[in-house]
């Protein structure tokens, strides 16, 4: 089931310290979405396609057991429903103390419903320098080159395996993307279509200032991994913030999704969540059990440790190298941080037919979920195996605490692995 919801506008200090130091305000007022004209290309969006679950300190998210009926444990509770998902999620509108919830014989869990943004956090805009797409200046870029793009076994393309990027959306008209997306039919509740509606939903001032960001993130996965298939899942707004609720429902999706050639094979995550979540954790839990490996940004605040989800041991923290064998200097590093990958000055695509380069952990951990599926299918492994033989390829980085296993060197990984 599923009701309206009133959109918050949400007011987050961005520190670095990890944690949203703000709770979001109570909503404001009620919004209408627009589509974004530029956005078209799959007919019109149901308004009720665009609605994200805003972040509240009075919405909680329960996790059930498997056979319980989340009507009737709300029901119970004496708590509104505002959602669920499949029979083991529910939003509900909560009281103060979540003891309560968890009190009730079928919940398992209870969280608040954190907020999640782009890993980028304020500065959206680093190396921002947008053009015309030009597809040959691609093909030349430095984080190509870091990666040996060139060198690699002919046929080491990713073809028959699918990424899922869990980010703001994409512009699918990109010719970045041709024949490339697998998009959500407009038949679901989810989307795969970035929308601008023109509201500044984090008031900072910029005014869908994270639009752009799915678009650029899933045109890294096309080019390092450029016979693979992307499955778009827009699970933040346009200014970048989304809910724990957004991401479990855009993450149970990706977990039944079954397209030509099977199911998802890697989850990027360019994001990172306010805190941690054992909630969350469970979800990346279940993705591993299916053999989904979970890919996470480690953030770009400096810390000498990674942001949730990267820090989780349910996935595979990434962390941003300049072109050489260093971390790039706002990347978060660490021991928690599995790999590097190049995330300096990155282009990839734009809305509207442009191109952008881009710095971040967001744009290094596309690097890192292509480089799985592309292993994984040249050799014929599981996405897990490829992964661990991507992270026992790593080149080492100038600085071995910065990141477990190095930058992901997969001209080495190929060599291991061509001649053992
Ligand atoms: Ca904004
Ligand atoms: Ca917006």
């Amino acid at each position: 089931m599923r009701m309206l919801l009133t959109l918050s506008v949400l007011m987050l200090t961005l520190g670095c310290g990890g944690v949203a130091s703000d709770r979001p305000e109570h909503p404001t007022a009620p919004k209408s979405i627009e589509q974004h004209p530029g956005s078209g290309g799959v007919g019109s969006i149901p308004p009720e396609l665009e609605q994200l679950f805003p972040p509240d300190q009075d919405v909680y998210v329960v996790r059930l057991a498997q056979d319980a009926n989340a009507v009737t444990v709300a029901s119970e509770l004496g708590l509104p429903l505002l959602d669920s998902i499949a029979a083991n999620y529910a939003l509900m509108q909560g009281p103060a103390d979540p003891s309560t919830i968890l009190a009730h014989p079928a919940v398992l869990d209870v969280e608040e419903n954190l907020m999640m943004q782009v890993a980028d956090g304020q500065d959206l805009t680093m190396g921002y320098l947008e053009e015309d797409f030009d597809p040959f200046r691609l093909v030349d870029q430095a984080a190509l080159r870091t990666l040996r793009r060139n060198e690699w076994p002919e046929g080491a393309t990713g073809e028959r395996r699918t990424v899922a990027v869990l980010d703001t959306g994409v512009d699918p008209d990109h010719s970045l993307f041709a024949g490339r997306l697998v998009l959500i039919p407009e038949t679901s509740m989810l989307t795969s279509i970035a929308v601008a509606e023109g509201i500044d939903e984090d008031g900072d001032g910029l005014v869908d200032e994270g639009v752009h960001h799915g678009t650029h993130v899933a045109g890294i996965v096309a080019q390092v991994a450029p016979d693979a298939k992307i499955l778009p899942v827009r699970v933040l707004n346009s200014d970048g913030f989304g809910s724990i609720y957004d991401i479990v429902r855009g993450l149970m999706y990706v977990r039944e999704f079954v397209g030509d050639h099977g199911g998802i094979d890697v989850v990027n995550l360019s994001l990172r969540l306010s805190a941690s979540s054992s909630l969350f954790d469970h979800v990346m839990e279940q993705l591993t059990g299916q053999g989904i490996v979970v890919v996470a940004a480690a953030g770009n605040s400096e810390q000498s440790a990674p942001y949730y989800p990267a820090s989780s041991q349910w996935s595979t923290g990434v962390l941003a190298t300049d072109n050489l064998n260093a971390a790039a200097d706002f990347s978060c590093v660490g021991r928690r941080v599995s790999i590097g990958a190049p995330g300096t000055g990155v282009l990839s695509a734009m809305p509207d037919e442009k191109m952008a380069g881009l710095s971040g952990t967001s744009m290094a951990t596309p690097v890192v979920s292509a480089l799985v599926v592309v292993v994984q299918e040249y050799f014929d492994l599981s996405a897990f195996a490829a992964k661990d033989f991507l992270l026992a390829g790593g080149f080492p980085l100038e600085q071995t605490k910065h990141s477990a296993y190095g930058r992901a060197d997969p001209f080495r990984t190929f060599q291991n692995l061509i001649t053992p």
